[in-house]
């Protein structure tokens, strides 16, 4: 027995680094054999070309990658998927289990000493497992039995706040539906999920500026754009099949300004995987004006070239900004123009890092196009002033009535496949009353009204003992939080933690007094109940709702799907419910009719979510209807440019995503687009940078973040030298989530400013 402190950050030992050229461009030949060669390695051949052919096909399963939209007509067969939704494939097709025995030979300890890539390919897990309190190795138990534990614990509580619901977003909306529904019959809205630290920053936004937390445009629009900027996103590895859309743009002479600290191979370059022809070539350039933007520089980037543009106005009135849409639509431009003379050019101009002729080209091909699409991801959202960034964005596609038209709007690249579908059937700790109201309507009860914690709130309390139960739907919150060990205290302060997953990971090494595993089926398997072969469905970035169906043989058959699981756990816990849990699960028509019943935008849900492609969900921005904000108009907003000042050996450190991870699930070890291979713990420096800090390449350092008088370490890094501006620094979560502090959120959506930690680096 042993009642040891797992681990709860990987491992500081380094793998062996090797460094390559930066490739040219990016997808082409490589790519491919590289997608093909996880899928086999990882699933055997026969079952990875079963599972390619039906990636993201009208029939096939959604791919659980990322949310991009796949095109509404044509698809290619083998080609709408992209490397990186093959390994995500791969990962969950594999052929590693991780069964009983798995669990009764490696203690939790000894697993916790694993890298995360070392645990993620264990393989799949095959049963329910518990780990009983002071035990040092989880152990089967039969589902009824985790049942009864966890409706045990949660009825125990004092109060059903003290209990946590996170979900990530990978579950389906009839699974989130029903965990929605469940929680809220307990008596609680503590329901924080990825989004918290994802695109929250966007919902708050544009909710506020737009009256929809969702992005505006649709596939089709970048056929029509005139200019597409990209802003603190990295679709060459996070989205890849963006690149196609970016692609046609160019094809139909739309421009791209791309805005980025880093020179992004995938948007500078790329060759169009679905056209064999050109995979000979160079690939085709993207990008037609690079911004080389310092960290959190971009407010005071959009600034200047908002005030380029008013300039501009002056000069030839009625020419720049698009008057008609602002008098009809909009409200506050009058204070927002007259704030732009607030700051002058000479004092935000440091903050970009760029140059004035450069930024004056930028508005440039700005004033000359009318159509503008913004896409931007967690380069925007993961500040302190993230909402800033994207009201600042809003407030650019505002002046030149960039909205509600063709070719135009809003674009915040959604991450994981999900993550909007499950906000709109009602994962959310912030609900709006009408939702509560028609959920009370439907099912008879009374649903609450306080609103529940965020991601960091439900840290906060686990650690504060506020809260005792946690329950993660899907994800790794221990390695997808901040502040690691702030993080993993709050978790062992539980009384249970309980993860339904398809994959080990290390979210169920840091546990409370008892933890419970719950394995469930995956995107790309068959779902069998009562009534026959079900699908599920799911809402992608651009608010199309649309079938998953899986067609491998489930893993193990010991798995149910997370509709039956959380069925299973709600009639358990809840004594006298209204909803008929398990006749729900024998058939999902079922539940979207529930869904049908109480959210907007899916009537005939059952009906036209059949139809090859799906449906898409009402948005009141692409209709260029703004009413449902406060004034009943788009809002211009008066936003704050960066307020992070940096002590002459300080730097500002963006945690990010290398080309071989799926957030906290690590593919393989390479970053093969930035040069590296084989190494996780790298940080990427400005070589004048390193000169100052006579630092070589290669050498050995610890990173030491600044918090309000605190200090936190992340030890054993390699320096490598990079094209990164000055003061500006990048290196790869989780390992860098430890440097994270807890408090540094974004104003109004509180998401952890993971891209804006201030560091120190000293030799090691
Ligand atoms: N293969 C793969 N696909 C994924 C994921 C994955 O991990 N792997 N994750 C999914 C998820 S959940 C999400 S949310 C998305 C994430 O997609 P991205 O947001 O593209 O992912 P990050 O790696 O966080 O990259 C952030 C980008 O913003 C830039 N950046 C950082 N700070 C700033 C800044 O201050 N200003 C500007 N202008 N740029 C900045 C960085 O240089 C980087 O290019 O991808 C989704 N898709
Ligand atoms: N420092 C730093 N931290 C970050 C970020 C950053 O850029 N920097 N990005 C943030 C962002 S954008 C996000 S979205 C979060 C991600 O946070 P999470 O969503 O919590 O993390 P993931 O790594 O996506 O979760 C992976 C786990 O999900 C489980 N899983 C996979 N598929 C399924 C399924 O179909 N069903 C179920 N039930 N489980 C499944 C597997 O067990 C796998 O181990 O991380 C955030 N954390
Ligand atoms: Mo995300």
């Amino acid at each position: 027995m042993s009642t040891k402190k797992t681990k709860a950050q990987p491992p500081e030992k380094l793998t062996g680094i090797k460094l390559t050229d930066i490739p040219e461009s990016a997808v082409g030949t490589k790519a491919i054999k590289s997608a093909l060669n996880h899928v086999f390695t990882e699933t055997g051949v026969g079952r990875g070309i079963g599972l390619l052919k039906n990636l993201n096909q009208k029939d096939g399963f959604d791919c659980p990658g990322c949310a991009w939209p796949d095109p509404d007509e044509k698809r290619a067969f083998l080609a709408e998927y992209c490397e990186n939704g093959a390994k995500a494939v791969a990962e969950e097709a594999t052929k590693n289990k991780v069964s009983p025995l798995f669990f009764a030979t490696h203690s939790v300890e000894e697993l916790s000493e694993l890298s995360d890539y070392e645990i993620g390919k264990s393989g799949r897990i095959t049963h329910p497992m518990l780990l009983k309190e002071g035990s040092s190795n989880y152990e089967e138990i039969s589902w009824k039995d985790a049942f009864s534990i966890i409706g045990d614990e949660l009825n125990a509580l004092n109060s059903p706040n003290e209990a946590i619901f996170y979900t990530s977003g990978r579950t389906s909306n009839e699974a989130a539906y029903l965990y929605q529904l469940f929680v809220r019959q307990f008596g609680t809205n503590n329901l924080p999920d990825c989004s918290n630290m994802c695109h929250e920053s966007s919902g708050s936004a544009l909710s506020e500026t737009l009256g929809i937390g969702k992005g505006s445009v649709t596939l089709d629009d970048f056929n029509h754009a005139d200019l597409v900027i990209v802003i603190g996103q990295n679709p060459g590895t996070n989205h890849p099949r963006m690149l196609s859309a970016l692609g046609e743009t160019k094809k139909n002479g739309g421009k791209i300004i791309t805005i980025n600290p880093l020179p992004e191979v995938g948007l500078m370059k790329y060759i169009d995987p679905q056209n064999p022809i050109k995979w000979l070539g160079k690939g085709q350039e993207l990008t037609d004006l690079f911004l080389q933007v310092k960290i959190n520089g971009d407010v005071a980037l959009l600034k200047i070239i908002m005030k380029k543009m008013k300039e501009k106005e002056k000069e030839q009135p009625n020419t720049i900004f698009n008057h008609d849409f602002i008098n009809e639509k909009t409200h506050g431009f009058e204070s927002f123009i007259a704030d732009l003379d607030n700051y002058s050019i000479e004092e935000l101009l440091p903050q970009t890092g760029l140059t004035l002729p450069e930024i004056k080209k930028a508005a440039e091909l700005i004033i000359n196009c009318d159509k503008i699409i913004t896409c931007w991801a967690m380069g925007l959202t993961q500040h302190k002033n993230g909402v800033d960034n994207i009201r600042e964005v809003v407030n650019l596609l505002l002046l030149k009535g960039s909205i509600g038209k063709k070719g135009a709007g809003t674009c915040p690249v959604r991450g994981h496949s999900n993550v909007q579908g499950d906000r709109t059937m009602g994962i959310w700790e912030k609900p709006k009353e009408n939702f509560l109201q028609a959920l009370e309507k439907e099912f008879q009860f009374n649903a609450p009204r306080k609103h529940g914690y965020d991601v960091v709130e439900a840290i906060e309390a686990m650690h504060n003992h506020k809260a005792k139960v946690f329950i993660g739907m899907g994800g790794n919150f221990i390695s997808a939080t901040p502040d690691t060990e702030f993080t993993a205290d709050a978790l062992r302060n539980c009384n249970l933690t309980v993860h339904v997953s398809t994959k080990l990971n290390r979210s169920h090494l840091i546990h409370g007094k008892r933890a419970l595993i719950l394995p469930c089926l995956g995107r790309s398997e068959k779902d069998i109940q009562s009534s026959g072969e079900q699908f599920v469905t799911v809402e992608n970035s651009m608010g199309v709702v649309h079938q998953s169906s899986g067609h491998l043989a489930p893993c193990s058959s010991e798995l149910l799907s997370e509709p039956a699981i959380v069925a299973g756990i709600a009639e358990a816990t809840l004594k006298d419910t209204t909803v008929p849990w398990s006749e729900l699960i024998t058939n999902y028509d079922l539940i979207r009719n529930k869904i049908e019943a109480t959210i907007n935008g899916f009537t005939d849900y059952n009906k036209r979510v059949r139809k090859k492609g799906g449906f898409y969900l009402p948005n009141n921005a692409r209709s260029n209807d703004f009413s449902p904000t406060k004034t009943g108009k788009a809002n211009f907003s008066i936003n704050v440019p960066s307020d992070i000042t940096l002590e002459e050996d300080q730097f500002i450190l963006m945690t990010i995503r290398t080309h071989d991870q799926y957030n906290t699930t690590i593919y393989g070890l390479h970053d093969r687009y930035r040069g590296v291979l084989n190494e996780r713990r790298v940080i990427f420096m400005n070589p004048e940078d390193m000169k100052k800090m006579k630092l070589s390449k290669m050498d050995h350092v610890n990173l030491i973040s600044h918090y309000e008088g605190e200090q936190r370490i992340a030890k054993n890094f390699l320096v490598i030298p990079y094209s990164i501006p000055k003061q500006c620094t990048a290196t790869y979560f989780p390992e860098a989530n430890v440097l994270v502090p807890i408090k540094s959120t974004a104003r109004i959506s509180n998401t952890p400013a993971s891209k804006g930690v201030i560091i120190s680096i000293e030799r090691s």
